[in-house]
């Protein structure tokens, strides 16, 4: 049983949940900021950044993003990793544009996925787009998979020299079109990691807990918050911070704690906030 910081990170918003969906979801770049702070003060220490217009649209506006990073950053001291994956459609040259903002950590889903009733696609042609800004930002990346197959990708672009390996992954789990969120699968994937890898979970809906709950007696990081799962309980919206006060919690009870920001930077190894010279171990 491990007894290490556990790093848990905050998706509050995504791209998919919409506005009549919860009264919940951070909007507005003042939303994001106040949830920042609110959801560090429960114990995050990485917050997933999508935006969204005032109408609840999803937009991959810098100058959106520029807004809500500040206000994020003037919130607190939370790990600020931008979404790479935007929403189903955006094309990889949107989906890139805020990295020139330098954000300390960004997201590379590792591979194509139905997605729903879509496609959420990721050649590995927009894979290595995304992954060239990454490293030319100076960024750490977070490698996103929902499959196992995406393993197989992110090895070829650690072959052609794009990355590097012992990185951080998330597994993101019960995507419709993905891999299921089960525990078996989650100890699969974990197994096919190459050493040294850090990891989290995030999965979709009811599920979130469960895979939360097993990544903790699993040595695992987390991932929580409304982009992935709506509810605290059947019948019951949630709040971002309810869902990482209640997985610090039992994190405390399982004999870890939550990663402070600065703990989860050493983990992961990213250099102080600067805004210039971030340390970079997986790209
Ligand atoms: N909204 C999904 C299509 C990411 O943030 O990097 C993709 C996504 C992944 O959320
Ligand atoms: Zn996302």
């Amino acid at each position: 049983m491990s007894d290490a910081p556990v790093i848990i990170t905050v998706a509050p918003v995504g791209a998919e949940v919409m506005p009549g969906q919860t009264p919940y979801l951070p909007i507005t770049p003042a939303q994001l900021g106040a949830t920042a702070a609110a959801c560090e003060a429960a114990g995050a220490a990485i917050i997933h950044v999508h935006c969204r217009r005032d109408d609840g649209t999803n937009t991959h506006d810098v100058a959106r993003f520029e807004e809500a990073y500040a206000a994020i950053r003037g919130a607190g001291n939370l790990i600020v990793q931008f979404s790479t994956g935007g929403a189903i459609g955006m094309s990889p040259q949107e989906r890139i544009a805020p990295l020139s903002l330098r954000p300390e950590m960004a997201t590379l889903t590792c591979g194509s996925v139905n997605f729903g009733e879509e496609i959420f696609e990721n050649s590995v042609p927009i894979m290595r787009t995304i992954l060239e800004e990454i490293r030319a930002r100076g960024i750490v990346v977070e490698l996103e998979l929902f499959d196992k197959g995406h393993l197989s990708n992110a090895r070829r672009l650690a072959r052609e020299g794009r990355l590097s390996f012992p990185a951080h992954v998330d597994f993101v789990l019960g995507v419709p079109g993905g891999l299921e969120a089960s525990v078996a699968n989650l100890v699969d994937l974990v197994a096919a990691l190459p050493a040294g890898c850090t990891w989290s979970v995030a999965a979709v809906g009811r599920a979130q807990l469960a895979m939360a709950t097993a990544a903790l007696v699993m040595g695992g990081h987390i991932r929580v918050g409304l982009e992935d799962n709506l509810y605290y309980a059947k019948d019951r919206l949630a709040r971002n911070e309810e869902l990482v006060e209640r997985v610090a919690r039992l994190a405390v009870e399982l004999g870890r704690r939550p990663a402070l920001p600065d703990e989860a930077r050493r983990i992961l190894g990213i250099g102080p906030p600067s805004g210039t010279g971030i340390g970079n171990r997986s790209t």
